[in-house]
This record gives C-alpha cells, structure tokens and sequence, in this order.
C-alpha cells in the first residue's frame, strides 16, 4: 500500500485542550503519527512517500478565504514563540470578526483546537500528503492510497477548525476524485465527521456516511443525528448511523453493512475513508470496544465495494494501539 506521509506532521504542538473549563493534556499528539509509521513499518508491506509541497490555492473551493488567512497570519505572527491561540468567546451576534479575539472564536468551534506556530505548516502538509494520495489514485497508478497525517481534517467546516482539525483531508480528497465521477466518503471514525458532513451537505455527488459514536454523549454533540439526511440537491445523500457508547463488534457490523450498502448504491468511482481507530476498546476517549482485528474485517468490507480508495487518517488516541489497527485496515483493504 502506498503512503503518503505529511512532511510537517511534528510541526504542529498543541499545549493543552480546554475541557469543562479545566486545562488537560493534548491527545492530539505527533507521537500519534509515529506509532502508525512504526506499526506500518514493523508489518512489512507499506511503501512510504512524503507529500510535495501543495499551493494554497487548492483549498480555495473547499476553504472560506478569511479562515485560510486567519489559520496562516495566526501561525506567522507566533512563529518562534511557544504561544498558542485559542477561543474564549464565540460569535453571538452576526458581522465580520472585528479584532483578535473575535476572530479566534469566529474561526473555531470548540476549545480542544489551539492554533500554534507549527499549526499552519502541519495542516497544509497533511492536505499535500491527501491531494497527492488522491492524485495517484485518480491517475490510476494504485487502488489505494493512504494519508499518513496530523493533525486530523474530518472536523474542519469550510470556516472554522475545531476537533483538532484543521484543513478538511476527506473532503479534499473527495474534491479531486469528483473528476473521476460520484464519490462516497466513508467516515469510521469515532466521532461523527461534521466538517465533511457540512462541505457536501447540499451535494448529491459526493455521498457522506459515518458511522459514530451518539453525538448526544460524545463530540461534536451538536451533529451526527440520524435525521441529519442533507438538504436542497443533496437531500439522502447524507448518512448517519450513530451507536451507543460502548458499542462493540456486534453492534458496528450490522451499521457498517448498512453504510456500505448505501456507498454500494451511489455508485462511487471512488471512496474516501475518514479512519480513525478511536472506536478501538482501548482508546482513551472513544468510549467504544473494538479489538485490533476488527479493523481488519472492516478493511475487507471496503475492499469488497470493488472501488478505488484513498485512506486519510482521522483520530486514534492510544499509541500503543493506534498503529496496529491502521495497519490492519489498510492491509486488508490493499493489496
Ligand atoms: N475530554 C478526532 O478524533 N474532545 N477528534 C476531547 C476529551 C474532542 C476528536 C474531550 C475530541 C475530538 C479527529
Ligand atoms: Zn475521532
């Protein structure tokens, strides 16, 4: 299997998250990508590639122009401190962000993301390594092509990061395929893609599935509800299958199969597959219970859409686990 590996995946340091009010250490660390090149590595069959640089400019269908600027300017201007920028105010009436600190709340969702000097560099380095991923499986030149990045993208809105993510990997991806014909992105992550759900919500050309933990008790919270089925054009081109906290393998089969059932019926040219292994059992904030092996199951269902793949990583909290479960989705999955 092909790897593209983000070039500036350790640029990116979170200092903290903000939970309930209370400063907690970052999940979202680089040793997360560390472990996966390890794992990939130790498992033998992964060819490794960095990413070449990527123009700005490609994120400009998919990204607001102000919130590019505000993730840029902002890594910039705290470049050789160990600052960070985080919201403490989110907007509450309407206009343009008027000044620093509404802008940090106008560009984030959430109090989990902090932006730091190495942030805009990590992002854009993953988006490089996901376009080239999807440039090769585009070309035709393999079937399947991983994204070895951080920090994650399946939660970034077209104007604002949040859930550690920052530029929208999946949704990128699912762009480019776009000139190959329907696309489907097939979100296993966790927690519920919103930012890829938000992009593609009015479109019917690019189906969005995820299959997550129940927004009511785990992040986003305020999407990733079954009733959520898009809008406009892209009304059923939008799938949510949440399950209950500590959902094991008996539960995700029978969600799973439905999710592909309904990626099976779009027929995709190609499938995007937001993959977290934050469902695994022993992930410290997934609250889910998925051994190892299942993830290898799961990989062999993608496989069997018969489609071409590009794989973007997504969240993944326990180093000790994270590595294997990539390896054993993405060796079924390949070939
Ligand atoms: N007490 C991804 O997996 N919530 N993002 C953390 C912990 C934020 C997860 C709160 C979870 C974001 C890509
Ligand atoms: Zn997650």
């Amino acid at each position: 299997v092909r790897v593209i590996c983000n070039p500036n995946y350790a640029a990116h340091v979170p200092p903290h998250e903000v939970d309930n009010g209370a400063v907690v250490p970052p999940w979202e660390v680089p040793g997360r990508f560390d472990a996966v090149r390890a794992a990939l590595a130790a498992h033998g069959g992964f060819a490794f590639e960095d990413a070449p640089a990527l123009s700005v400019d490609v994120l400009t269908g998919l990204h607001d122009a102000g919130y590019v600027a505000h993730l840029r300017d902002t890594s910039a201007a705290l470049a050789g401190g160990g600052g960070w920028v985080m919201p403490s105010v989110f907007p509450f009436a309407p206009g343009e962000p008027r000044g620093e600190a509404a802008r940090r709340g106008a560009y984030c969702f959430d109090t989990f993301t902090a932006i730091t000097a190495g942030t805009w560099a990590a992002a854009l380095g993953g988006a490089a390594a996901t376009y080239r991923a999807a440039e090769l499986v585009a070309a035709g030149e393999t079937r399947v092509a991983y994204a070895l990045t951080r920090p994650p993208g399946h939660h970034a809105e077209r104007g604002r990061c949040g859930g550690y993510s920052f530029l929208n990997n999946a949704a990128l991806a699912a762009d480019l395929l776009l000139d190959l014909g329907p696309v489907a992105v097939l979100d296993i992550d966790v927690h519920h893609g919103n930012g890829t759900q938000h992009l593609f919500y009015d479109s019917p050309d690019v189906l969005t599935v995820s299959v997550h933990g129940d927004p009511a008790g785990l992040f986003p919270y305020f999407s990733g509800f079954a009733d959520e089925t898009g809008t406009g054009r892209g009304l059923g081109f939008n799938l949510n299958l949440p399950l209950p906290p500590g959902t094991g393998v008996d539960g995700y089969r029978p969600a799973v199969a439905a999710a592909l059932e309904r990626v099976g019926r779009h027929r995709p040219a190609a499938v995007v597959v937001a993959f977290g292994a934050d469902a695994h059992e022993a992930d410290p904030i997934g609250g889910m219970r998925l051994p190892t092996a299942y993830f290898a199951e799961l990989g062999a269902a993608v496989r069997a859409l018969g489609v071409p793949a590009v794989v973007t990583q997504e969240g993944g909290y326990d180093l000790a686990t994270v590595g294997a479960c990539a390896a054993a989705f993405l060796a079924a999955l390949g070939d």
